[in-house]
């Protein structure tokens, strides 16, 4: 199971101008910086389909890419930037969560998190607000190149213990950009869900 066919489509500001068509829609979501083009280049095994970045905070819509012509892969805006003022920041959140909740087309969202740091407050309360809108989603604990076996072991277990304190129970893969097939078991359960009969 690979994906053959990855276009870029649009970039949307907001949600009245994300495709019209009914394909159904996954979205890779997390702090900026955090890896989200890398982790969408590397699914894709394309090298510059998603731009990626050591200058955060760059990417304010939501990019689609069209998959094998019968799926979206959606970019968003990361979240946390510094620079970016809080009044932007706010409204950013609002748009994103008017998306989040209202997209019909919207089947999973995949949270990243880098394995190296703690989950911040902010992803604290992004994953608590997926949670409490029952909106399905998994989460990807990335940058696994960066830490031994041993503490990526670690960190998942922390993780869960986390996600169990406040109640929710969804999976969580690892893996590293770097490492394309380190992300196998992440692709096949977004293909699931996108089309349950492959
Ligand atoms: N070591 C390592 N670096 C990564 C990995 N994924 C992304 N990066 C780096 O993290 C930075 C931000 O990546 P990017 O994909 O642009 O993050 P985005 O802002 O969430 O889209 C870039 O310098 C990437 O090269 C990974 O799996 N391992
Ligand atoms: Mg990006």
């Amino acid at each position: 199971m690979h994906i053959q066919q990855a276009t870029y489509v649009l970039s949307a500001p907001d949600l009245e101008i994300c495709p019209a068509d009914e394909r159904p829609e996954v979205c890779f979501a997390g702090r900026s910086n955090v890896g989200k083009s890398s982790v969408i280049n590397a699914l894709t095994r394309r090298k510059k389909l998603a731009h990626t970045s050591n200058s955060p905070g760059k990417t304010r819509s939501l990019n689609y890419y069209i998959i094998d012509d019968s799926w979206h892969l959606v970019d968003m805006p990361g979240y946390g930037y510094a620079k970016v003022s809080k009044k932007e920041q706010a409204r950013w959140g609002k748009e994103m969560k008017r998306y989040l909740e209202n997209r019909e087309q919207l089947e999973l969202v995949v949270v990243l998190l880098d394995i190296r740091h703690k989950p911040s407050s902010l992803d604290e309360e992004f994953i608590f607000w997926l949670g409490e809108h029952r909106i399905p989603f998994c989460i990807l604990q990335n940058k696994t190149d960066k830490v031994s076996k041993n503490s990526a072991q670690k960190k998942y277990k922390e993780l869960t213990a986390l996600l169990n304190s406040f109640n929710i129970e969804v999976p969580v893969f690892q893996g590293s950009a770097g490492q394309p097939e380190s992300m196998d078991d992440l692709l096949h359960f977004i293909l699931d869900f996108v089309d349950p009969e492959s």
